[in-house]
């Protein structure tokens, strides 16, 4: 099975390691299924052939011999389901894993970008400090949930799996945020998904595209 994945060729420093292909980049090494890179430079995104895969020009996108979707929560699941150490082991895990990729990208990815992407892409507009607050307050409300359901547990489900992938992801963004630190179960939890060899290769292989193609 040839696995693709579509990926930009580069971009600034800041976004390096953060961009969403690292969640199929990560599923797949846990899987340990090869897979190629599609890359994206300037303009490629537009082209109607990539709307055609990825119709909001946005990373990733997916196709392998069957075939091609995109969203990182949705390639997560078909990846889930191309692997025998990824794929939920019975309808309630495979239940269970929907719902926790759906929760991280529906419930939680959103209260965390409003934390802090005004900071980066609006710094020093006024509307940032006033808006912030509230902003913390939804990242509260939603951390003190999830740290009542991972207490007591090791993974999102019974084992590791794409939900953990979606999810580490996501909390991610907090890392430079005070607010993880008020949430012991919820920051170990991170750090147990972080530790993973899984997410050192993704994050080495979304490095290394950019370095290959690093602008003159
Ligand atoms: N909901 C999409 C979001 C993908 C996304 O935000 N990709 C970013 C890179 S991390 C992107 O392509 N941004 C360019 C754009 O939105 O035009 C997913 O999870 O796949």
């Amino acid at each position: 099975m040839t696995i693709t994945i579509s990926s930009f060729a580069w971009v600034p420093p800041f976004a390096q390691g953060y961009v969403k292909d690292l969640r199929p980049r990560w599923a797949l090494a846990e899987a340990g299924l090869d897979y190629k890179v599609h890359l994206l430079s300037e303009g490629d995104a537009d082209a109607p052939d990539y709307r055609r895969w990825q119709p909001f020009g946005q990373v990733p996108a997916y196709r392998d011999d069957e075939v091609q979707l995109f969203e990182s929560g949705a390639i997560l699941l078909r990846i889930a389901e191309r692997s025998d150490i990824l794929r939920p082991r019975d309808a309630q895990e495979a239940a269970q894993t929907q719902a926790w990729v759906f929760g991280a990208l529906n419930s939680l990815e959103p209260k965390i970008d409003n934390l802090i992407l005004p900071g980066t892409f609006h710094a020093g507009e006024d509307w940032v400090d006033g808006f912030r607050p509230h902003a913390e307050r939804m990242v509260d409300l939603r951390l003190t949930s999830l740290a009542g359901w991972l207490d007591g547990r090791e993974w999102l489900t019974g084992r590791f799996g794409v939900a953990d992938i979606v999810m580490a992801t996501v909390l991610r963004g907090l890392q430079e945020e005070p607010v993880l630190a008020g949430y012991p179960v919820v920051f170990a939890y991170l750090e147990r998904c972080l530790a993973r060899p899984g997410f050192e290769t993704a994050l080495a292989a979304q490095f290394a595209t950019f370095a290959e193609n690093e602008p003159a």
